[in-house]
C-alpha cells in the first residue's frame, strides 16, 4: 500500500528535460581521467596561487617534489594563511573533483589540512577535502581528496592551512582532476515502477541532485530522504540560527518529480552541536531540573522552527533516531537527552512534531532492529510510549546489512514482533555491505560478493513485499556506490551495498530487486581509485587512579596508518573480571569481558598520525591487570 503521498510535480520542463537522455548501451564506454589544473611551478612563478592573508608566496627551488621549482609560502602568522587558487571558473557544479597536493614545512612539525572556500551571497561555508595531516620538515607529504560543489557561488578557493604553527610551507604538483560522468542506462525499468507496493526512496547528499546522478534519482526512485542536511548540526549550528539551503534544495527537487521526502531526524545523540548541551553558563549540563527545562525548551524550539519549515512537504519524520541500547537493562541508551531527560526528550520530541505536523506520520528509527536483544526493547518501549498517550505512528528499520547476515527469518520476525502494535513499519536506511568483518578489505569488490549483495536485496525485498500490508517504504542508503557512508565506517575500504555502481550503472543489485533471473548479468566497475586499506594503530592504556574495589584510566589512541578514519571503534579484552562502568570521551560498553568503546561525535575523524583518548571508571577484584591486547575498528594495535 502507498500510505503517504508524494508531492505534486510542479517542474514538468526540468522533468521533460532530464528524460530526454539518448539511449545508450548499457555498459557505457570508460572515460578517462580529464585534468583541469595542473600547478609543477617548473615556469618560474607562483602558478596562480596567492596568499589568503598576509604571508608572502614566491617561486622557489630550495626543495621541489618533482622537477626544480615549488611554491614557497613564508610569513605566515596565523594558522589558516596559506596557498590559495581560485577556482571557480574552473569547477562546475555536480562533478567529482579529485585534488591532489604535496606540501612540506621548511622547519618543525605541524599538521596541514585541504580545504575549499566557497561563498554564496557572501556568506562563506568552509568544505574540508583532506582533514589534518602531519607534516614535518624534510618531507614531502601527499593531500588527495574529493570534493563536488552542489551550491551556486559567486567565490570558490581551494586552499591549504596548518593546524597550530605558522611555519614556512612549501607546495608542489598540484593536480585537480575528474572522470566525466557515465550517462545512465535510460532503457531498463524504474525500480519505483516494478516494486508497486510501496514507495521505494534512496538517501542523499546534495551533489546527487545534479548532473547524471540527479537523472537516476529521479528515473528510479519514489520518495528522497536528506542524509544529513536536517539533522540537527546541519538546521541549527547555532542556538536560534536555522540554516535549510541544503535540504530546501532537496524539497524543491522532490516536488519537481513527484516525489515524496522522509524527514532524518529530529533527534539523535550525533551530528547534535555542542552548544545543545550546555547549561545556561556554557558550561556541560548535569542532570538537574533547570538543565532538564532548558534542553526540553531546546529540543521543542528546534522541532517547531525544523519541522514547521517544512510543513506538509515533508509528512513523515524520524522523530527520534536510536534511542535503544539492548546492552541497557531497561534498554534505553545513555545519551546526553536520556541523562539529563530520561526518556521525557523522546515523549516531548513526539508530543511537539505532532502539535507542528498533525498530519504526519511520527516514526522512531533503529538499526539492528532485526537483533531480536534489541528489537524487543525497542518493542517495549514503543509499548509504553503508545500506553503513555505519546504519539507514535511508526517503527523504523533501519537494515544497514550485510551479505550474510541477517537471515530472511530473523528480518521476518522483526516485521511481525511490531505487527501487534498497530504501528507502520518502514525500511529507512538499507544498504547491504560486502565485508562481513571489520578485518576485510578489498581494492575492488570481487565478483562474487557482489553477487551475493543481490541475493540480499532479492531475498529481502521479496520478503518486504509480502508484508505490504505493514511496510510502508523502503528506501536505500545512497544513491549509488560512488557516495556511501560505508566507503569508510567501520573501517576506510571500498564497499559496494547499493543498486547502482560508482559509475551509476544497473548492478546485479539493482536486478536483485527488479528481476532476479537477470543476476549474473551485469559487468562490474572497474576498479575505484583512492580506496586506502583498513589501518593500523598504537594504543597506550594508564590506570590513573585505583582504590579497593574501583580504578580510573584512561586509553590514548594514536592512528599510525596511512588513511583516515571517519570513525573509530576500540575493543580490549577485561580478563580479571574488572567491569566498565562509566566513560567519557567516546560511548562504552562492556559484554563479558569485551569492552567496546566507539568515538563521540566530536572525535571520530582521525588523520593519519592523530591521536585522541577516552577516560573511564571501572571496578575490580584481586588483580587489575591492563589489558594485553586492543584493537582499532578491527585491526589489532600495538599497546604501550
Ligand atoms: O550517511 C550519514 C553519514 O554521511 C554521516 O557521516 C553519518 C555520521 O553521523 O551518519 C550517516 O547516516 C546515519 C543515519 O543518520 C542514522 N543511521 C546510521 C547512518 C549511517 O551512519
Amino acid at each position: 500500500m502507498r500510505a503517504w503521498t508524494r508531492l505534486a510535480p510542479v517542474v514538468a520542463a526540468g522533468l521533460a528535460a532530464a528524460l530526454l537522455v539518448p539511449l545508450m548501451d548499457a555498459q557505457a564506454d570508460e572515460a578517462g581521467p580529464v585534468t583541469v589544473v595542473t600547478s609543477t611551478f617548473e615556469d618560474g612563478t607562483t602558478g596562480g596561487w596567492v596568499p589568503r592573508g598576509a604571508e608572502v608566496l614566491s617561486h622557489s627551488t630550495t626543495v621541489a617534489h618533482g622537477g626544480t621549482g615549488s611554491l614557497a609560502i613564508a610569513g605566515r602568522t596565523r594558522t589558516w594563511e596559506g596557498p590559495v587558487l581560485d577556482v571557480l571558473g574552473t569547477f562546475d557544479k555536480g562533478v567529482r573533483y579529485t585534488i591532489s597536493v604535496w606540501v612540506r614545512l621548511a622547519t618543525g612539525s605541524d599538521s596541514a589540512r585541504l580545504s575549499v572556500e566557497r561563498r554564496t551571497g557572501g556568506t562563506a561555508s568552509y568544505d574540508q577535502v583532506v582533514g589534518n595531516t602531519a607534516l614535518t620538515a624534510g618531507a614531502w607529504v601527499n593531500l588527495t581528496g574529493t570534493y563536488t560543489l552542489a551550491t551556486d557561488v559567486e567565490y570558490l578557493t581551494v586552499y591549504v592551512e596548518t593546524a597550530s604553527g605558522f611555519g614556512d610551507l612549501h607546495l608542489d604538483d598540484v593536480t585537480i582532476s575528474y572522470v566525466p560522468d557515465t550517462p545512465i542506462q535510460t532503457d531498463i525499468p524504474s525500480v519505483k515502477d516494478v516494486v508497486a507496493e510501496f514507495p521505494v526512496g534512496a538517501a542523499i547528499t546534495p551533489a546527487a541532485l545534479l548532473g547524471e546522478h540527479g537523472k537516476l534519482l529521479a528515473k528510479h526512485f519514489d520518495s528522497i530522504t536528506p542524509g544529513n542536511a536536517l539533522k540537527w548540526d546541519a538546521t541549527e549550528p547555532a542556538e536560534g540560527t536555522f540554516r535549510f539551503a541544503d535540504a530546501d534544495a532537496m524539497v524543491t527537487f522532490a516536488k519537481a518529480h513527484g516525489q515524496a521526502v522522509r524527514g532524518h531526524t529530529l533527534v539523535w545523540h550525533n551530528q547534535t552541536p555542542a552548544w545543545v548541551f550546555l547549561d545556561a553558563n556554557g558550561n556541560a549540563m548535569t542532570a538537574t531540573p533547570e538543565n532538564k527545562a532548558l534542553l526540553l525548551a531546546r529540543l521543542e524550539a528546534h522541532i517547531r522552527g525544523v519541522a514547521g519549515h517544512y510543513g506538509a512537504d515533508i509528512p513523515v519524520w524520524d522523530v527520534v533516531n536510536e534511542v535503544i541500547d539492548e546492552s541497557q537493562s531497561d534498554g534505553y541508551r545513555r545519551s546526553r537527552w536520556y541523562e539529563i531527560t530520561g526518556l521525557d526528550y523522546i515523549r516531548t520530541a513526539f508530543r511537539v512534531t505532532r502539535e507542528v505536523l498533525p498530519n504526519a506520520k511520527l516514526f522512531i528509527n533503529d538499526y539492528n532492529t532485526n537483533v531480536p536483544a534489541k528489537r524487543d526493547k525497542l518493542h517495549a518501549l514503543v509499548a509504553l510510549l503508545k500506553s503513555e498517550g505519546v504519539p507514535v505512528d511508526g517503527v523504523g528499520h533501519q537494515m544497514h546489512v550485510n551479505i550474510d547476515w541477517p537471515s530472511t527469518a530473523e528480518t521476518e520476525a522483526m516485521i511481525t514482533t511490531f505487527v501487534p502494535l498497530g504501528v507502520e513499519q518502514q525500511i529507512t536506511e538499507m544498504d547491504v555491505s560486502i565485508y562481513t568483518g571489520n578485518g576485510e578489505s578489498f581494492p575492488a569488490p570481487p565478483a562474487d560478493r557482489l553477487l551475493k549483495v543481490a541475493y540480499k536485496y532479492r531475498d529481502l525485498f521479496a520478503l518486504y513485499r509480502r508484508y505490504a500490508t505493514e511496510i510502508t517504504s523502503v528506501t536505500v542508503w545512497g544513491l549509488a556506490d560512488d557516495d556511501t557512508w560505508l566507503d569508510t565506517f567501520p573501517v576506510t575500504r571500498k564497499d559496494a551495498p547499493l543498486l547502482f555502481d560508482t559509475r551509476l550503472q544497473a548492478k546485479d543489485a539493482y536486478w536483485g530487486v527488479v528481476d532476479p533471473s537477470k543476476i549474473g548479468t551485469t559487468t562490474p566497475a572497474p576498479t575505484p581509485t583512492g580506496g586506502a586499506t583498513a589501518g593500523a594503530c598504537a594504543v597506550t592504556y594508564r590506570v590513573t587512579g585505583q582504590w579497593q574495589g574501583g580504578f580510573q584510566g584512561d586509553v590514548k589512541i594514536t592512528n599510525t596508518s596511512a588513511a583516515a578514519l571517519s570513525s573509530w571503534t576500540l575493543g580490549w579484552n577485561f580478563t580479571a573480571g574488572q567491569q566498565l562502568s562509566q566513560l567519557w570521551g567516546g560511548t562504552g560498553s562492556q559484554s563479558g569481558t569485551t569492552v567496546t568503546v566507539r568515538n563521540a561525535s566530536w572525535n571520530g575523524t582521525l588523520a593519519p598520525g592523530a591521536s585522541t583518548g577516552a577516560g573511564f571508571l571501572a571496578s575490580w577484584t584481586g588483580t587489575n591487570p591492563a589489558p594485553s591486547a586492543f584493537t582499532l575498528n578491527g585491526t589489532a594495535c600495538t599497546s604501550a
